[in-house]
């Protein structure tokens, strides 16, 4: 554990970076959204809550909790963290509900375009001495039918072994642990990377509140993220667990599925686990 971090990492900071990059990257077709939908999608929305509150006779002092709470989220840039560890989940589910190849999942609040272009077979960005078991995640990117595609590119970030990510907490070298891997010309790969600690929702934010509020607890399970993409093949946003992790069944995201369940074995060369993972992408 590194102090220094830890005591200068806040909800607030990791929460203005985060709401920063969404702003940056925001998916084009969110600027406009059909009128009659969000007429149908905001009422049923409001009637969901209306029923609450009657079923359960809220009061004004929860009305107004609720109340200062919102104000929070917006005041710690907590609404990217917040609805994409509560929200995002159903989101994916449903956009990805007809394709065949891997699966996905979530993609969070901190992922950043444009991290550094590796060769096929490559270290990710790190420090000198990054603490972390050493980790070979390799594997091949081949289209529904098995055919083996060239070029494809494999993204992947993920938090050190304090659970930090890079641009979202202070004293990290700005690509730390972030990288664009370009596969062989048989869609292989072979990514040397550390592996990550358990991630925790920044407890002294509107969402650390909430949790502590509710009684729950703050935690996702170890993760590596990865955007998966080939050209003329539907690009793939996914996470991958380590079998046995902590959290790995109970994740505050709601993110892990079967199929995203990583065991890797002791390396065969050098220190640390290795583990092969194929990815098959969908047709455009
Ligand atoms: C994360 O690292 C993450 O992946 C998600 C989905 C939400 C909060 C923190
Ligand atoms: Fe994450």
């Amino acid at each position: 554990m590194t102090d220094t971090t830890i005591e200068q990492a806040t909800a607030a900071a990791s929460g203005a970076a985060a709401t920063e990059q969404f702003r940056s990257k925001q998916r084009m077709e969110t600027a406009d959204v059909d009128i009659k939908r969000v007429d149908t999608l905001v009422t049923e929305l409001l009637t969901a809550a209306h029923d609450i509150i009657r079923r359960h006779k809220v009061t004004y002092a929860e009305y107004d909790a609720l109340k200062s709470w919102l104000i929070q989220v917006g005041e710690d840039g907590e609404w990217p963290l917040f609805l994409d560890v509560w929200l995002e989940h159903v989101v994916e589910e449903v956009a990805n509900e007809n394709r065949e190849g891997s699966k996905g999942t979530i993609e969070g609040p901190y992922y950043v375009v444009d991290s550094p272009r590796l060769a096929a077979e490559a270290t990710l960005p790190m420090r000198d001495g990054e603490e972390g078991t050493p980790l070979l995640f390799q594997g091949q990117v081949t289209d529904v039918d098995g055919s083996p595609l060239a070029g494809a590119t494999i993204e992947m970030w993920h938090a050190d072994s304090d659970g930090f990510y890079s641009q979202f907490a202070p004293n990290l070298p700005e690509w730390n642990l972030r990288g664009t891997v370009v596969a062989d010309d048989t869609g292989h790969f072979w990514i040397h990377t550390i592996e990550p600690a358990p991630y925790q929702i920044p407890t002294d934010g509107a969402c650390g509140k909430l949790i502590a509020a509710a009684g729950w607890h703050a935690w996702r399970p170890a993760h590596l993220h990865l955007k998966v993409m080939a050209p003329g093949h539907q690009r793939i946003t996914t996470q991958l667990y380590f079998k046995g992790g902590e959290h790995v069944a109970d994740d505050i995201a709601s993110a892990v599925k079967p199929e995203l369940i990583l065991a890797p074995a002791p390396a065969v060369n050098g220190t640390g686990r290795e583990v092969t993972y194929d990815f098959v992408l969908d047709k455009a």
